[in-house]
């Protein structure tokens, strides 16, 4: 991590500093058995610890006044760099409760965001279904107002915490139109009747994921997050403050590759020499290293100008998640090169990092849906 950039503030460096220390002594490596009591259990000291008053604003019980991206970014970078599975327990509270930040009723925001900051409640973000991935506008689950509730019926999947979250933030169809107008977003509480997990999903790089099943399920109108109609505004503001910290994280998982991939290289001796001395290892240390910080400049030049600017960054989050998602790739792979055999060997640093780093060009939106963005702004933007 760099925290000499002109983006960060005393609290930044401070916050990197004492978070990285406290990694180095609480988390372990390595991945366990039972991701879902893992993942329980990470929320949980994350929450004790206090790292996770950053993933909600002051009013909601958090740290700093506002959702403050360069803190979300810094601390995605140093928990991925350190263990995967913390990471994803941290993004996931700030991305499941984001909605409510941003849009939640006084009443909303003081009965969730605490118990979030606390790691007390687990929070999810329930907007893919099985024909609406890329295509969100395209969903299908319906949101039916029935007097002062809403009844709501259909199929969202690969949704992360699926299973362990306490709630979920749902985006559904409420009113009678097609693509993105007409959707809203529902705090539902996970135990709320007609609710099911249909089916869990197991990945490369385990997680709580799973297919939620909606039949008849039913919320009360106070529990919708925005104006009627207004959630597909609701999703894509969300996930614009989140993709920059996706970037963070790959920035994480390729900096730990590269200080594996250094170790292993010094150490290594081969033809009388060692891996470190051979010119086509440099080259592949100096692409490594220089993908990295082009990327660090991406994602906290997101960051600052959301912070400090209270721009719309839209479209710098994506290029910095494209960024530094699809290069992580490459700086994971070369590290696994490097390590020849034992790259690729189970329960070595680098082969967890290439399962982890794979799924992060997917999801909030998979490297092409983050061209289509940054192209439309730009068309956008040269029509005026
Ligand atoms: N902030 C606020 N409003 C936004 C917005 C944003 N970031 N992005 C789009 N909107 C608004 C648009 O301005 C438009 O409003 P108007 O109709 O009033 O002009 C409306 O939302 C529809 O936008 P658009 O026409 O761009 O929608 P599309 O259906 O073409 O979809 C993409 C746009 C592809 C960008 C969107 O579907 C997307 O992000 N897909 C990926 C979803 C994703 O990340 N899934 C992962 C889920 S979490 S793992």
């Amino acid at each position: 991590m760099n925290t000499d950039l002109p983006f960060f503030e005393d609290v930044h460096r401070q916050l990197a500093s004492d978070l990285q220390a406290w990694c180095a002594a609480n988390l372990p490596e390595g991945e366990p058995d039972d991701v879902d009591e893992a993942c329980r259990d990470l929320v949980a000291v994350l929450g004790k610890s206090g790292w996770l008053r950053y993933a909600v604003p002051s009013e909601g019980g958090g740290t700093l006044d506002k959702l403050d991206s360069r803190a979300l970014c810094l601390i995605r970078e140093t928990l991925a760099y350190h263990a995967g599975l913390a990471d994803f327990a941290f993004a996931m509270q700030g991305l499941g409760s984001g909605a409510i930040t941003l849009y939640g009723t006084d009443e909303l925001k003081q009965r969730y965001l605490p118990k979030v900051a606390a790691g007390e409640w687990i929070a999810a973000f329930a907007l893919s279904e099985p024909e609406a991935g890329s295509d969100v506008a395209a969903m299908t689950t319906s949101a039916t107002l029935d007097g002062d509730e809403y009844v709501l019926n259909g199929t969202k999947t690969w949704i992360s915490n699926g299973g362990i979250a306490d709630f979920y933030t749902v985006f559904a169809r409420s009113e009678p139109t097609s693509g993105a107008k007409g959707i809203s977003a529902f705090i539902v509480p996970a135990n709320t009747a007609g609710l099911t997990i249909a089916e869990r999903i197991e990945v490369i790089a385990p997680h709580p994921l799973a297919t939620l099943q909606f039949d008849n399920c039913r919320v009360p109108v106070s529990n919708r997050l925005g104006a009627a109609g207004e959630g597909f505004k609701v999703a894509m503001q969300t996930l614009d403050i989140f993709r920059a910290s996706v970037a963070a994280a790959a920035l994480g998982f390729a900096r730990r590759a590269l200080a594996e991939a250094l170790n292993r290289a010094k150490q290594r001796q081969l033809f009388g020499q060692s891996l470190a001395d051979f010119q086509m290892t440099q080259a592949k240390l100096a692409d490594m290293a220089t993908a990295i910080e082009g990327a660090a400049l991406l994602t906290y030049q997101a960051a600052w100008l959301r912070d400090v600017k209270g721009v719309i960054t839209t479209r710098e989050a994506a290029m910095a998640k494209m960024s530094a998602t699809e290069s992580a790739q490459q700086v994971i792979d070369a590290a696994v090169q490097i390590f020849g055999g034992l790259g690729v060997k189970r329960g070595e640093i680098v082969e967890r990092l290439y399962r982890e780093i794979r799924s992060l060009r997917i999801y909030e939106g998979a490297t092409e849906v983050q061209k289509l963005i940054i192209a439309r702004s730009l068309l956008k933007e040269s029509n005026r």
